[in-house]
């Protein structure tokens, strides 16, 4: 049966570059989307060519990057992904990828970088009677989109009532030369206004949707992750009592998956920590949790990143939340500028470090696309204290997530300060590659790998250098996996 939500996907043609509102699986649109793929579908059986080019501020939902992907309708894709079939389609070469920082995409899109967007698609939670939109559970840069795409299409989905009226504040910064500071000293500061403006000549439609979105419950705290959490809960406090953290505490930033919800858990349930405040990107369930508990006091983000289960809880009791949540676009969640000014501590995850403390968060073997770089850079850059947690083995113990050399670098060992593993935490400040070597493989190692990096540092050793590395043997332990499916498997030359 034809219905409005194919009436707006018949509007896109091929070759078009499509903005797609939303941020961090949330508050993306969802209809039109999954009616595009079909029409890709429908399309392709007739021998007809449709790939679009997909523009997003974060990872996108089910309905988007799955039914696009599956319906091989996506050409070119941008910034950051977290879904299965996307990842698959990108891995298979049919997707070309480009991995950004997501404080940078904004912009990038407001000069043109990526060329021109023909049709933003966004949701809304309501449209006021001026016709301003009142976004739904994310900003992302649906602000930016609106204001540079030719066309929009608005999904208003009825299914958030009248909840989420005055949570988002929205504020891009003037252009260069012109931008003057961001006006936000402290996390609670609200600086822009609760709407997206839109201009009404664009709008080619608006469809009525009434569904929320599907986001996957946490893998449960485990063993691992509990003492991860724990590591880096004793050690803010360690850090905290010493005076290196200031007395009011500093606001945390954590990232994205089960690691980081994990660790902000343990941290959250700390009660040797004070209660703290959060600027960050994705406000995952624990925030939620540890709000009511009274352990969190204010979060800003540019999504409500929450299950189903923990979004009825925020919206049951929405005049508490209210006053401590807000939402902003991801160009000032993200922005060095209010890193740095507020003093973030930011806590991300690593798929592997290095024994010199750089970082890949995004590529399995250097090869394989797991999401993309997301924010973890943005903020471990410009951090007042940036902290990389990873459990010290991953694939039931065939890989060990420390390695003398990262198979691709996210965040370089300038930019991190702290590495965390169930095993312990290493502290690189001030430390020379050596240092940081001999502190990585003592307190993140697992026991079953020690002897292993011990041995390549012996023999990186021999020769004069800054940096102990053995260009034969760098990557001899990814060699393995590849070769044998276990790391243990490892000889250096
Ligand atoms: O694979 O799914 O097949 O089991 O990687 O690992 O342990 O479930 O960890 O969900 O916390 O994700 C870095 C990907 C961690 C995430 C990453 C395999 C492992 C598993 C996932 P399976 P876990 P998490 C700002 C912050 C970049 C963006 C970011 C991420 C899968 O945190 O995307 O930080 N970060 N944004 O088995 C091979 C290794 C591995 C490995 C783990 N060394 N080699 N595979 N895995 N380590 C917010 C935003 O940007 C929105």
């Amino acid at each position: 049966m034809y219905n409005a939500y194919d009436e707006a996907a018949s509007l896109i043609e091929n070759g078009e570059t499509i903005g797609i509102g939303g941020f961090s699986s949330v508050g993306t649109p969802k209809a039109v989307p999954a009616a595009i793929a079909q029409r890709a579908r429908t399309l392709h059986d007739e021998g007809k060519p449709f790939q679009v080019g997909l523009i997003t501020g974060g990872a996108t939902g089910q309905q988007i990057d799955s039914e696009m992907a599956l319906a091989h309708a996506v050409s070119f894709r941008t910034p950051f992904q977290s879904n299965k079939d996307m990842r698959q389609a990108i891995n298979d070469k049919e997707v070309a990828y480009f991995d950004l920082h997501l404080s940078q995409i904004g912009q990038d899109v407001n000069y043109g970088f990526l060329g021109e967007i023909h049709t933003a698609i966004i949701e809304a939670s309501e449209i006021t009677d001026d016709g301003e939109v009142i976004l739904s559970t994310s900003v992302g840069i649906t602000p930016t989109l609106v204001k540079v795409a030719k066309r929009i299409i608005i999904e208003l989905n009825q299914s958030h009532n009248d909840k989420l009226f005055g949570m988002h504040d929205i504020y891009i910064p003037e252009t260069p030369p012109y931008r003057k500071q961001i006006p936000i000293y402290k996390v609670s500061d609200r600086i822009g206004s609760i709407s997206v403006k839109v201009d009404p000549q664009k709008v080619i439609g608006v469809v009525l949707t009434n569904e929320r979105d599907h986001i996957a419950g946490f893998t449960p705290l485990n063993e691992t992750t509990i003492k991860i959490g724990q590591n880096v809960a004793n050690f803010l406090i360690h850090e905290w009592k010493r005076g290196a953290i200031p007395q009011e505490f500093l606001p945390l930033q954590s990232g994205v998956g089960n690691i980081a919800n994990a660790v902000l858990g343990a941290l959250g349930e700390n009660k040797n920590l004070p209660p703290f405040s959060m600027f960050t990107e994705v406000i995952q369930n624990s925030v939620i949790e540890l709000m009511l508990k009274g352990r969190i006091n204010f979060a800003t983000g540019s999504s409500l990143t929450l299950s189903e289960d923990h979004l009825n809880m925020m919206y049951d009791h929405i005049d508490f939340f209210k006053n401590r949540i807000l939402l902003r676009p991801q160009e000032i969640t993200n922005h060095p500028e209010m890193i740095r000014r507020l003093g973030i501590i930011a806590i991300n995850t690593a798929l592997e470090a290095d024994i010199f403390g750089n970082i890949n968060s995004t590529h399995v073997l250097g090869r394989k696309m797991m999401n993309g770089i997301g924010g973890s850079a943005d903020f471990s850059r410009n951090a007042y204290l940036s902290i990389f947690t990873t459990p010290s083995t991953a694939k039931g113990g065939l890989i060990s997530s420390i390695v003398p050399q990262v198979s691709h670098v996210d965040s370089t060992e300038h930019d991190v300060r702290i590495i965390v593993t169930e095993q312990g935490v290493a502290d690189l400040r001030g430390k020379s590659p050596r240092q940081r070597a001999v502190s990585i493989i003592e307190n993140c190692a697992h026991p079953d790998y020690k002897q292993l990096l011990w041995d390549y540092l012996k023999l990186s050793e021999g020769q004069s250098c800054h940096t102990p590395m053995s260009l034969k043997n760098a990557l001899q332990m990814h060699i393995a996996f590849a070769e044998t499916g276990d790391m243990h498997n490892t000889t250096f030359k």
